[in-house]
C-alpha cells in the first residue's frame, strides 16, 4: 500500500465519534511524548500534517485522519502527562478505555507507541492489559530507535519483546523513517 492521500477529518473530545462512514479505524495510543503524532506524520510523509510540539501534552482530542479515502488513523491524546491535572489525566484515560471497551467502531488494530529508550512503563502495562482483556489486536511500536546506539537498541528491543510475549514489537524512528515499510505492511494486514 502506498499512502497517497491523508485528510484531517475531525477532532473528537467527547464520546460521540459521529463518524458514520464505517471505514475501519487503526488507533494510536501511548504515553505523552512517545511520538504518536510524529509516527503518523512519518507514515503519511508530511512533516507537519499532525501538530507535534516540543512540550508534551499537545494532543487533547482524538484526531481522525482519513487515509487514501479508505481507513482512519486515529491519534489519541497521550496518557501519563504529569503536568496535566489529575482530573484531566483521568478524563483522558476514561475516554480511551471507553473507546476500547464500548465504542461501536472497534479499531481493527491498536498501535501502542513507546519511546524505545524508556521502554514499557506502568501505564503502558495497564493499557496492554485492557487491550488484551478486550481482545484487541496490538502492535507495539518502539519509536525513537534513532536515539539509541546499535547494541543499546537491540537490548531494549529484546527486553520489550520479552515482556510483550506474543505481541509483535516493531522498531521505528519517526525521525529517520526506519521501520516505515514494515509498519505500513502491518496496517495493511489489519484492514
Ligand atoms: N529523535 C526522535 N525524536 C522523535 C521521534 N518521534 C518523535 N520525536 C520527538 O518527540 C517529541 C514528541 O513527539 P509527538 O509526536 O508530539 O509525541 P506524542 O506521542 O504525539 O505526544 P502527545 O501528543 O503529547 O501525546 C517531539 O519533540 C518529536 O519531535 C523519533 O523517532 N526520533
Ligand atoms: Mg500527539
Amino acid at each position: 500500500m502506498k499512502i497517497s492521500r491523508a485528510e484531517f477529518v475531525k477532532g473528537v473530545v467527547g464520546d460521540d465519534y459521529g463518524i458514520k462512514d464505517n471505514l475501519p479505524h487503526i488507533s494510536f495510543f501511548g504515553r505523552s511524548n512517545a511520538g504518536k503524532s510524529s509516527v503518523i506524520n512519518s507514515l503519511v510523509g508530511q512533516k507537519n500534517f499532525v501538530k507535534v510540539s516540543k512540550r508534551p501534552g499537545k494532543t487533547r482530542e482524538a484526531n481522525f485522519f482519513r487515509i487514501n479515502g479508505s481507513f482512519y488513523l486515529v491519534d489519541f491524546p497521550g496518557y501519563g502527562y504529569a503536568k496535566r491535572s489529575i482530573l484531566e489525566r483521568n478524563k483522558i484515560i476514561k475516554r480511551i478505555f471507553w473507546y476500547l471497551e464500548f465504542s461501536k467502531t472497534r479499531p481493527k488494530a491498536v498501535f501502542l507507541i513507546v519511546d524505545a529508550k524508556v521502554g514499557l512503563t506502568a501505564l503502558d502495562r495497564a493499557m496492554i492489559k485492557i487491550l488484551e482483556e478486550n481482545k484487541h489486536q496490538i502492535v507495539i511500536v518502539a519509536n525513537k530507535i534513532d536515539k539509541l546506539a546499535k547494541s543499546a537498541a537491540e537490548k531494549q528491543l529484546s527486553s520489550i519483546q520479552k515482556e510483550a510475549r506474543d505481541t509483535p514489537v516493531l522498531r521505528y524512528s519517526a525521525k529517520t523513517n526506519e521501520g516505515k515499510e514494515e509498519l505500513i505492511k502491518k496496517i495493511e494486514r489489519f484492514l
